[in-house]
């Protein structure tokens, strides 16, 4: 661990402060789920008095139990803690049954919305055949409880169908996002010991047809894969595909003689309902292993606090069911609140960049959620081109938009609060992390004053802090390592396989043993307490001994008109330890020679008023664009080997746009 604690400090001292406010609409917090702060307090005050008590409430309020639980929480083996341990219940039981029981079977669950712009919706009632004749056709291939599956699939039906299929028979699915190489497969699938895989045949995206079949076939070709007895493939363009005879199946081929009846495998809480893959800040990615109970009380108790969802909002997230995001707020959260929810086939740049805009004008979406690199990307589309600014859509039925998936820059806050939220529209800025499940910290629509750029308060329940290196509480106003107290129901339970990194990464000897330890770095401002977080501990920088989060100079940079986006890394320097390289992507073209120059020396300066003469980049490099996942998260790892002038010898095929690389290579 580094000394993260002053770092922040540093930067929050160094910082631009942010002093606007924006209250709830009134409108908005008179129907809220919670409304007003004093039931956020009250809610905070029952966890804080009666901890156990407090979940075991919500467990019974929110869950369909078969088995009633009479343990809440279980410490004995700390860190691996277990919930609602003797209560049994079925995830897909509770997502779907119920709301063929409580007067949902004809509402509409899911409208998919394909690449091409057709529309189709499923009602739960469909969908609960769907997932029962998807379950019944893994079991007639002897798949079973604790078996793990694959799942290598596009945004569909048949994607949440297949992970709520494995739910009702209680295999564990792990679901590998379609973007991902064969090698990142493979060694999924090895780790994971699956017995099956699913798949389709291909996925489109922005027009194109991309492989998905070919790729399981090659990942199974590299070898270790022999736990893999069948390959099922969804039929989704028609694509030409090899078919091994005895292992390969068509999923209509599976699935149309079964039964629509499926009798749900009701298990305990703590089984594992899916092992999920993400990259560590050393090593290979960890498989982050998730309950059954207490994961989905938090993704649908979060769908109520932090989203508010009533029963006639559409509800539209636009994250892939291969990332959690995917999981909690596509897959499981909304079906188990009984919401109508979009899923989405394609990219927010197909057939343009008002796509998202017209899509929520379609299906009058009125809650929105998406990440601020796409926030970030269309803004820079629509400077570019007037055409697919939100303002020319019809967006009036919204009343909601969330953010997730890294730090909001309070420059793009504004103009999706503006431009998309027409200033009526509360924005939540959730933080959270695979390993948590769901939302951690994040206003509550209906009570929470936002400031742009602050995830605010911990949801009621959640023992957030801020610690140093030792553990200690440090004061508001003082950076410091962001931990969690105490253990909350839709936590990581293991790294599957791997208990022993579970429990030293997460819950390190240094801070105790017994906290939580998020991998961020975060700060609380000294009037409100609100948590401002300020990146991953691994992201941030010492300048001749003083320390500042990178995103604190992004953030500043993306302030400046000129910029469209920014990633900032440290750049080892003889003089002064580490010295900052910033890559920038303007709005305007990518400028080279005198110009570079010019517009760098510009924003050095911008830099160094913003934030003070410290933060000043060093090096500036542009670029037309950064590497990013496809989930669209900035590979700073790849950033600090080309600011070093290092080749890349790391795997990139995560990247979406791995030509990049080259042109951030050298100065501009
Ligand atoms: C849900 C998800 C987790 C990391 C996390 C943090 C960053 C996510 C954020 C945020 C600031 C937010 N992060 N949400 N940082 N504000 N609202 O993204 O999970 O892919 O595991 O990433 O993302 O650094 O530690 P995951």
């Amino acid at each position: 661990m580094t000394s993260t604690a002053n770092q922040a400090q540093s930067a929050q001292q160094q910082g631009p402060q942010e002093s606007r406010v924006f209250a709830p609409p009134a409108a908005f917090a008179e129907q809220a789920a919670v409304s007003g702060m004093a039931a956020y307090d009250a809610l905070c005050a029952e966890a804080a008095a009666d901890y156990e008590g407090f979940w075991a409430r919500l467990a019974r309020e929110n869950l369909a139990w078969q088995k009633p639980f009479t343990s809440v929480l279980n410490e004995a083996d700390a860190p691996f803690y277990k919930w609602f341990e003797d209560g049994h219940l079925n995830v897909s039981y509770n997502c779907l049954d119920r709301n063929l029981q409580n007067g949902n079977a004809d509402k509409t669950a899911i409208i998919f919305e394909a690449d091409d712009g057709t529309s189709t919706p499923v009602s739960y009632r469909q969908l609960h055949e769907k997932v029962c004749k998807f379950a019944n056709g893994l079991k007639s291939r002897g798949i079973k409880k604790g078996d793990r599956v694959i799942i290598y699939m596009s945004m569909s039906v048949e994607g949440v169908a297949a992970m709520q299929a494995c739910a009702r028979i209680g295999a564990t699915h792990s679901v590998v996002f379609g973007g991902f190489s064969a090698k990142s497969l493979q060694e999924r699938i090895i780790d994971a010991g699956a017995v099956a895989v699913i798949t389709g045949d291909e996925q489109l995206r922005g027009g194109k047809q991309l492989p998905l079949k070919a790729i399981v076939d090659e990942a199974l070709a590299l070898g270790g894969c022999e736990s893999v007895k069948d390959v099922i493939v969804y039929k989704r363009t028609g694509g030409n595909i090899a078919m091994v005879a005895g292992r390969d199946m068509w999923l209509s081929d599976l699935v149309d003689q079964q039964s629509a009846e499926c009798e749900p495998e009701w298990v305990s809480a703590e089984h594992p309902l899916f092992i999920l893959y993400t990259s560590g800040s050393t090593g290979t990615p960890k498989g982050v292993q998730h309950s059954s109970g207490g994961y989905l009380l938090w993704a649908a108790l979060t769908m109520k606090w932090s989203f508010d969802i009533k029963p006639n909002d559409v509800f539209w997230c636009t994250a892939d069911i291969g990332w959690v995001t995917g999981h909690s707020y596509i897959a499981y959260g909304p079906l188990a609140v009984g919401a109508t929810q979009v899923v989405f086939e394609g990219i927010p740049t197909y057939p343009n960049a008002g796509r998202f805009w017209d899509t929520i004008a379609k299906h009058k979406v009125s809650i929105f959620y998406t990440a601020p690199t796409a926030i970030r990307s269309l803004i820079k589309a629509s400077d570019v081109d007037p055409k697919v600014h939100p303002n020319n859509f019809d967006l009036s039925t919204l009343r909601l938009l969330g953010t997730v998936g890294e730090p909001i820059n309070p420059e793009a806050w504004m103009w999706y609060y503006n431009n998309v939220g027409r200033e009526k529209c509360p924005i939540v800025d959730t933080f959270w992390q695979t390993e948590t499940g769901g939302h951690m910290i994040t206003p509550l629509p209906g009570a929470t004053p936002m400031v742009p750029g602050s995830c605010t308060l911990p949801l009621p329940g959640i023992m957030a802090a801020i610690v140093d290196e030792a553990g200690h509480d440090v004061p508001n106003g003082q950076g410091g390592i962001l931990v969690v107290k105490r253990p909350w129901p839709s936590m990581i339970r293991t790294i599957w396989g791997n208990p022993e990194r579970f429990k030293s990464g997460y819950f390190p000897e240094e801070l105790g043993g017994k906290m939580y330890l998020a991998g961020d770095g975060a700060i609380r401002n000294k009037e409100t307490g609100y948590f401002t977080i300020t990146g991953r501990i691994d992201d941030v920088l010492n300048v001749s001994g003083h320390r500042m989060g990178t995103m604190e100079i992004e953030s500043a940079l993306v302030a400046n008109p000129l910029v469209a986006e920014a990633a900032v890394v440290g750049k080892p320097d003889d003089t002064t330890g580490e010295s900052i390289c910033a890559f920038v992507v303007l709005k305007q073209a990518r400028p080279t020679g005198e110009d570079a120059k010019r517009l760098a020396l510009e924003l050095r300066n911008w830099v160094g008023k913003e934030i003070g003469p410290i933060a000043k980049p060093k090096e500036i490099r542009f670029g037309d664009n950064l590497p990013k996942t496809r989930s669209g998260k900035i590979m700073r790892r790849l950033l600090r080997v080309l600011a070093k002038g290092e080749t890349i010898t790391q795997d990139v095929s995560t990247l979406e746009n791995p030509a990049i690389l080259e042109q951030l290579k050298e100065a501009s």
